[in-house]
């Protein structure tokens, strides 16, 4: 079992301790420039002081910060955790109801912001708990918070935090309901990076840490700033991270480590045979279930086995994954050491190899809700259920099969949303998919498919049978799309997963 200090500080242990060991070797970039470690350590104590000595913000006050993928982000992010406060990061897609939501669920009181996002925020603060906004991105604002800074050069003392004192709170990206507010302490933060990096990905201080997911989403808080850090390797932070965005970036800044989402290397494939033979050497998929066409194509493109991970934001990250050498395709792979998996039936009871069941997980970076109460439903006897239909195989290996949300019943046959994605997937004229079921007098529910087709496709009747044709050979016939839509983009969320529940109902 993992062992930490009784009085621990996440930012100490992956900022400071790394400054100690090599204060001038590269840490973050970004649109703006390069920071070693030490000149990252400046800035988050400066920021630190800013927000005691300025702001009052008090260990276990809650600050939320708002900016899309950037070195002064990382930096606020770790300044309120120095400050033993609590980072609240949120999407930079919100809009002010959902920002008011989570001000008011997490009772924020203190928020950075990028001035080019502050306009929702303020119209999200009226008239609730949050009293101060201080903005950065504009260097020359004297009210911002680069003028601030200036005011406080030195050592900031970190805040004496207990290891389990909080200092996360992250809001689900909600691709069914409304958001849940989990919450996480300085331990957690350690325990995630002393659990899949060093036994799944392996990172090395020589390498470059690049990818599209926002550091508000625990995915990319991990993959883009607490692993790189834990062992001194340097992260390169994007702005906007579209494929060809990500593409540049990884080619003009030699990344070796690749963080994004299924769908995303889906749409840098047909461009990334140039990434073949080059310093890329770790691609990690996560968010979404990572379809074996996909793997297969990836690998067609670039020489590249990607390694697949489930994860939360309950869990922080990854507690299931495989390596590039032990990946198996269809399955996501096995509990990362330091957690426990099972499938239970709906009584808890462990099902056989082979049988789908509802996953459940254990380990050391904890899963508490924010007052919410479908802690009951989601948390029971220390074990996380975090919604997701999956089997075991002989070998101990998970297989995916759907979110619990996901599973289709149409004429008593169980349809997994996802296999039915998959199969299409595989058809040359599919670009991206979705499938869900609709309600139907007769079956009771009917699996519908809503396809965006790649660019030339004809999107008309001949089209929908060559793919009903198609997934009648690749699954077993009854899982078909006996409805089939065409349309221009898929509704996700603001982490990119797709939201099946709104296929049917986008508005
Ligand atoms: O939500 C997820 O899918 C996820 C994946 C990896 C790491 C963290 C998270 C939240």
């Amino acid at each position: 079992s993992l062992q930490f200090p009784a009085r621990l500080n996440a930012a100490v242990e992956l900022l400071d301790r790394q400054v100690e060991r090599h204060a001038d070797r590269p840490c973050l970039v970004d649109a703006h420039g390069a920071w070693s470690y030490r000149e990252l350590r400046d800035r988050v104590d400066r920021i630190a002081h800013v927000l005691v000595q300025e702001l009052g913000v008090v260990p276990g006050a809650r600050v939320l910060l708002r900016a899309p993928n950037r070195s002064l982000l990382a930096a606020c992010w770790l300044a309120v955790v120095k400050a033993g406060a609590i980072a609240v990061a949120t999407m930079p897609l919100l809009r002010a109801k959902e920002l008011r939501t989570v001000i008011a669920l997490g009772q924020v009181t203190h928020a950075l912001c990028d001035v080019a996002l502050a306009d929702e925020l303020r119209a999200a603060a009226d008239g609730g708990p949050l009293q101060t906004i201080r903005c950065f991105g504009d260097p020359g604002a004297a009210d911002g918070l680069e003028a601030a800074m200036a005011r406080h050069p030195g050592p900031f003392t970190a805040v004496d935090t207990a290891a389990d004192d909080l200092c996360i709170l992250a809001f689900t990206s909600g691709t069914t309901g409304v958001p849940k507010g989990t919450l996480h302490g300085h331990r957690d933060v350690m325990s995630a990076c002393a659990c899949w990096p060093p036994h799944v990905l392996r990172p090395v201080a020589d390498d470059v840490f690049i990818g599209s997911p926002p550091l508000a989403f625990t995915f990319g808080l991990g993959g883009l700033l607490l692993f790189p850090l834990s062992v001194g390797a340097s992260s390169v932070l994007l702005d906007k991270a579209a494929p060809a965005q990500l593409l540049e970036g990884i080619q003009r800044h030699r990344a070796t480590v690749l963080f994004t989402a299924p769908t995303s290397y889906r749409a840098l494939a047909p461009q990334a045979a140039v990434l073949r033979g080059g310093p890329l050497r770790k691609c990690v998929s996560a968010g979404e279930a990572l379809p074996a066409a996909t793997r297969a194509l990836w690998r067609e493109a670039t020489g590249l086995e990607l390694i697949d991970g489930i994860g939360a934001t309950e869990l922080l990250h990854i507690f299931i994954s495989a390596d590039e050498h032990e990946a198996r395709p269809g399955a996501t792979g096995r509990p990362v050491p330091g957690y426990r998996a099972e499938v239970v039936d709906d009584a808890g009871r462990p099902v056989p190899a082979g049988v789908v069941g509802q996953l459940r997980v254990k380990g050391p970076t904890g899963c508490r809700y924010l007052d919410d109460p479908r802690q009951a439903r989601y948390v029971r006897d220390g074990w996380n259920y975090p919604g997701d239909a999956y089997s075991v195989d002989a070998d101990g290996y998970f297989h995916h099969h759907a979110r619990t949300d996901d599973m289709i019943v149409s004429a008593g046959y169980n349809i997994a949303a996802p296999e039915v994605e998959e199969a299409l997937l595989q058809h040359p004229a599919v670009a991206e998919c979705g499938v869900a079921g609709v309600p139907d007098e007769e079956r009771g529910q009917v699996v519908q498919a809503w396809v965006v087709l790649r660019p030339g496709q004809p999107a008309d009747e001949a089209q929908v049978r060559a793919l009903q044709d198609f997934v009648k050979q690749t699954v077993a016939p009854y899982k078909y799309p006996r409805r089939i839509a065409f349309v221009a983009e898929l509704p996700r969320t603001a982490t990119g997963k797709l939201q099946r529940h709104r296929l049917a109902h986008p508005g």
